[in-house]
């Protein structure tokens, strides 16, 4: 099976997705998600200049060899950019690979581990009602965890929560904004700290122990607040609070693990092992977050997942929209595959994203699953992406009272 021929399609059926498409001699296609939420081009640029033209010739079923080659040839490791190209040349192989032998690629992953992937969908509502009717509409869905994610009285651009009221409406993350510049939105750590708890504590006392909740901090805290919130939130038993210190301070989670019992998940952003590896050997964390796609693949994420097991620490893959179907897809055969799975975030994408991208997952009962198609089970129709021109989008920035730049 020998790499005949690569291309790096772009399309944006409802929002921006890169996808690496690898054809061999023995007329099979594979799919690898590319995209970088909000910095797309760079990476279809990094692949079509820079590793497309080294992939025609080679043997389709040397991964390993595949992904050491262009993680040490290039010099210059790791980073979002180098390891989400990475990710799609490695889950184009690994889908390969799986078609070639007529398995779902978990079957090559070890098989499965267990009958489903637990999800969690995002809640959020301007007030107290519409959380709770997005709550509702999340378990009508079949959702059996919900992220909480509420608008802090005074703040009046915020990210992460649904712009309109309505059950089935969703937050405007989607797409990173369709603009030339960012969106300027605002932020009050004070405010927001005052507010969250009173909120955790009444979805709790209104939907009972039993609904796994969660929480994204955004990485808008410094370690002390972030400390001072796990606690206060400990009394509402979350099953995890994300990014809640910027994630280049990795020392900070020593200082909130040293005050709360609160389950501590991070990663999105990170893209390799090495980005994990104080933290996960002095367990100051619960669950990895990061993506196939950002973290090089199915190889590179394997690789996180499997020593973060030596610690008893789980899965909690990235899954966002801006992770593409094909993204999702990978992710899924790996959760399935692997023993320390947590939790999988789930948000569907639009309806118009499946006209170009076909999949065979499913979401039932709670669960997820990646279906029994050979390989990852997507297919990517070339004329539908060619309909979607790229448009260029941004994620937003976060500014304080006073004009300063925030992390959010
Ligand atoms: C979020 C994302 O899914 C999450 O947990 O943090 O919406 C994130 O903001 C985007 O994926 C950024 O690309
Ligand atoms: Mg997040």
């Amino acid at each position: 099976m020998i790499i005949e021929s690569a291309e790096v399609i772009v399309t944006s059926p409802g929002r921006n997705f890169v996808t690496l498409r690898v054809v061999t001699d023995d007329g099979l296609t594979g799919l690898g998600d590319a995209t970088l939420n909000g910095r797309e081009l760079a990476v279809a640029a990094y692949l079509r200049d820079h590793v497309v033209p080294l992939l025609a010739g080679r043997d389709a079923h040397a991964i390993e060899d595949t992904w050491q080659t262009l993680y040490r040839s290039a010099y210059w490791r790791r980073g979002p950019v180098t390891m989400t190209a990475l990710a799609a040349v490695d889950v184009a192989l690994w889908d390969l690979k799986a078609q070639r032998a007529g398995l779902p690629l978990y079957q090559l992953l070890g098989g499965a581990s267990r009958t489903g992937l637990l999800a969690y969908g995002h809640a959020s509502g301007r007030d107290r009602s519409e959380l709770f009717d997005s709550i509702r509409h999340h378990r009508e869905r079949g959702f059996a965890a919900v992220r909480i994610q509420t608008a802090v009285p005074g703040i009046t651009r915020q990210y992460g929560i649904a712009a309109q009221a309505g059950a089935g409406s969703r937050y405007d993350y989607e797409p990173a904004r369709r603009t030339a510049r960012p969106a300027e939105e605002d932020w009050d750590t004070r405010a927001y700290l005052r507010h969250l708890p009173g909120v955790i504590e009444a979805v709790r006392a209104e939907f009972g122990p039993e609904l796994p909740l969660l929480h994204d901090v955004h990485h808008r805290l410094t370690p002390i607040q972030a400390a001072r919130l796990g606690r206060e939130l400990e009394p509402y038993d979350l099953f995890w609070l994300e990014d809640c210190t910027p994630a280049e301070n990795q020392e900070a989670l020593r200082l909130v693990r040293s005050h709360t019992t609160t389950p501590l998940a991070i990663g999105e952003v990170f893209n390799s092992i090495v980005d994990y590896q104080h933290l996960i050997a002095e367990q100051l964390i619960d669950y990895v977050r990061s993506s196939v796609t950002h973290a090089g693949g199915i190889t590179g994420l394997r690789r996180i997942l499997d020593y973060a097991g030596m610690y008893q620490i789980k899965s909690g893959m990235h899954g966002p929209t801006d992770v593409s179907p094909v993204g999702m897809a990978a992710a899924l055969h790996l959760g399935l595959a692997i023993h320390n799975f947590g939790i999988q975030e789930y948000m569907p994408h639009a309806e118009v994203t499946g006209e170009v991208f076909d999949t065979s997952f499913t979401f039932a009962d709670g669960l997820l699953h990646p279906g029994e198609r050979p390989g990852l089970g997507v297919t990517l129709d070339v004329a539908a992406a060619a309909k979607f021109a790229y448009e260029p989008a941004y994620l937003p920035l976060a500014r304080l009272r006073d004009g300063t730049v925030h992390d959010w």
